[in-house]
């Protein structure tokens, strides 16, 4: 990876992401790009930065062009619930931007990575210990987009040669930039809830168990997997990733390792606790680990404790 164009990279994964990138591949390798351009973000002030709508692939050639990369990470995508909410902007904008991004690859032979998600997998997939290939058949347009999304990257492997690369991400959490719209985001605003207000209220309902991963590992594995050699790689789209298997009453007791008093109620969501409960419990990352040596550092303590830190350093008003 030399030039590297990342799209949505004002989003949860995407604002981290590109300034490590920046950090190891320099400011002026890396483009940065998303639809909207805060002046607030370092993303947009400290590194080349443009405007794209992913469903223009117009755009989209004419940024490649431009700045002669030689990989594409696309990130900008609805996540689970808002797509629940809006179905086909969520197919259109999950498609289209894909179908964009993978030709434009094609055309200018790119290196390639998009992540999936433990969306892909639906209620008839095995819960627990969740193999890396298995049944896949989601009952939300999320997870349709995701499913697509896999078998297009094999597609335009297998086709085109296109250096396709893919992970089925877990819930991500993190400190920087805000989710929205996902069905695992209970397990970020519960961090910054215990410091406001020493409270929360989940909207997934308890012995709700889901995947999930604190961001600096997301991060670190893309740059991973990206560097790994390509004929390592047999289960290129999408390899099983997570850190931990929690429900919301894991992430409450190590919240009270830190914040003794912090209490956890419920007011559940029907969508969202049906998307979850849709998904796996667990899902088994053996592929990833083997094939190119995925292994997350943080657990759920090592996790909390971090959230806790860098939430009131940023100025949090903590609850005591
Ligand atoms: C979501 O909840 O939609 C995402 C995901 C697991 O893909 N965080």
């Amino acid at each position: 990876m030399k030039k590297i164009i990342i799209t949505g990279a004002l989003g949860q994964i995407g604002s981290e992401l590109t300034l490590k990138m920046r950090e190891l591949y320099g400011k002026d390798n890396v483009v940065a790009t998303d639809i909207r351009q805060p002046e607030d973000s370092a993303v947009v002030t400290e590194g080349i930065f443009e405007l794209l709508d992913v469903t223009d692939g117009v755009r989209m050639r004419e940024l490649v062009e431009q700045y002669q990369v030689d990989t594409f990470i696309h990130l900008a995508a609805l996540l689970s619930a808002v797509a629940e909410a809006k179905p086909l902007l969520a197919w259109n904008l999950n498609m289209g931007g894909l179908m964009h991004a993978l030709e434009v690859s094609r055309e200018y032979g790119l290196k390639f990575f998009t992540p999936s998600s433990i969306g892909a997998f639906g209620p008839q997939t095995p819960k627990d210990q969740t193999p890396q290939v298995t049944v896949q058949r989601p009952t939300t347009m999320y997870g349709v987009t995701k499913v697509s999304g896999e078998l297009l990257g094999d597609y335009y492997f297998q086709k085109f040669g296109v250096d396709t690369r893919s992970v089925r991400f877990p819930g991500l959490i993190s400190h920087e930039t805000l989710p929205g719209g996902g069905t695992t985001d209970y397990a970020v605003d519960i961090y910054y809830e215990a410091l406001k207000h020493n409270t929360y209220t989940s909207f997934i309902d308890k012995g709700t168990y889901m995947d999930m991963m604190y961001m600096p590992d997301a991060v670190d594995l893309i740059i991973q997997l990206m560097e790994a050699p390509g004929d390592q790689l047999i289960n290129r789209n999408a390899y099983n990733v997570s850190a931990m298997s929690i429900a919301p009453e894991d992430v409450e007791r190590a919240i009270q390792k830190h914040l003794p008093d912090f209490k956890l109620t419920y007011a559940v969501d029907p969508v969202r606790q049906r998307i979850a409960e849709s998904w796996p419990n667990a899902i088994d990352t053996l592929a990833a680990r083997q094939e190119w040596g995925f292994k997350p550092k943080y657990d759920l303590d090592q996790m909390t404790a971090d959230m806790l830190t860098q939430l009131k350093k940023k100025g949090l008003p903590a609850f005591v």
